[in-house]
C-alpha cells in the first residue's frame, strides 16, 4: 500500500509544474482511505459512494474557464477540495478505493494550485488539464448520475492536446475560452 502512495507521489511531482515537492499535507488525507471496511458493506454492485459534489465543482471550474473567469476557477478549485473532503471513503468496493487513491493525491494538488491563483488563468489551465484526467479516470470507476462527455482539444499545451469533461454536446472550450472556444470534439459519452 504504501509503496503504491509513493509511486503516485512521485508521478505527482513530475506531471505538475510547479509542484514544490512537499508531499506531506497530501499523505495525510489518505488516512480514511486505508480503513478496512466491515464485510457487510463490501462487494455491492450499486455504488454508495458519490463522486457527484467533485464531477458538480469541475463542471463549475471547466465553465468558469471556458468564460475566461480566473477568479471564478479559482472558487471552483476549493469546491473541489470541500468535495473532496465530504467524500466517504468508507462506502466505496474494491476498485472504486484503488481508482480514487490512485488520483487523490494528484486530483488534491491540482485542485489546490487553481484555487490559490486566481489571475493567472494560463496556469490554471495547465493544471486543469491534469485535473480533466484525474476525472475522467474517476467517473470510469464510479459512473455519474447523468450523461458526461469526453471532450478533446487538439491544440491545447502547444498542439500537444487535452481531454475535459462536458454536460453538454455543445462545445465550449475551456482551454482557450473567447479566443477559440469553438475548437474541440466529443471523444466519448460516459455513461
Ligand atoms: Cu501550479
Amino acid at each position: 500500500m504504501k509503496s503504491i502512495i509513493t509511486v503516485f507521489a512521485l508521478i505527482t511531482i513530475a506531471n505538475t509544474s510547479c509542484n514544490t515537492g512537499n508531499n506531506e499535507k497530501s499523505g495525510g488525507n489518505m488516512q480514511g482511505v486505508d480503513t478496512i471496511a466491515p464485510p457487510t458493506s463490501r462487494a455491492t454492485t450499486t455504488a454508495k459512494t458519490s463522486i457527484n459534489g467533485i464531477v458538480d465543482a469541475y463542471l463549475h471550474l471547466k465553465n468558469a474557464l471556458a468564460s475566461d473567469n480566473s477568479k471564478d476557477a479559482a472558487t471552483a478549485g476549493s469546491e473541489i477540495l470541500t468535495a473532496m473532503y465530504n467524500m466517504d471513503t468508507t462506502l466505496m468496493d474494491v476498485s472504486q478505493r484503488k481508482a480514487y487513491m490512485a488520483i487523490s493525491d494528484d486530483l488534491k494538488e491540482n485542485a489546490e494550485h487553481i484555487s490559490t491563483n486566481a489571475g493567472k488563468i494560463e496556469h490554471q489551465r495547465e493544471h486543469f488539464g491534469m485535473l480533466s484526467t484525474d476525472l475522467y479516470d474517476l467517473i470510469k470507476a464510479f459512473g455519474a448520475d447523468k450523461p458526461l462527455f469526453k471532450d478533446y482539444c487538439p491544440m491545447a499545451f502547444d498542439k500537444k492536446g487535452a481531454i475535459w469533461i462536458n454536460e453538454v454536446k455543445e462545445i465550449k472550450n475551456p482551454y482557450f475560452g473567447s479566443e477559440m472556444p469553438k475548437c474541440g470534439e466529443i471523444k466519448e459519452e460516459l455513461k
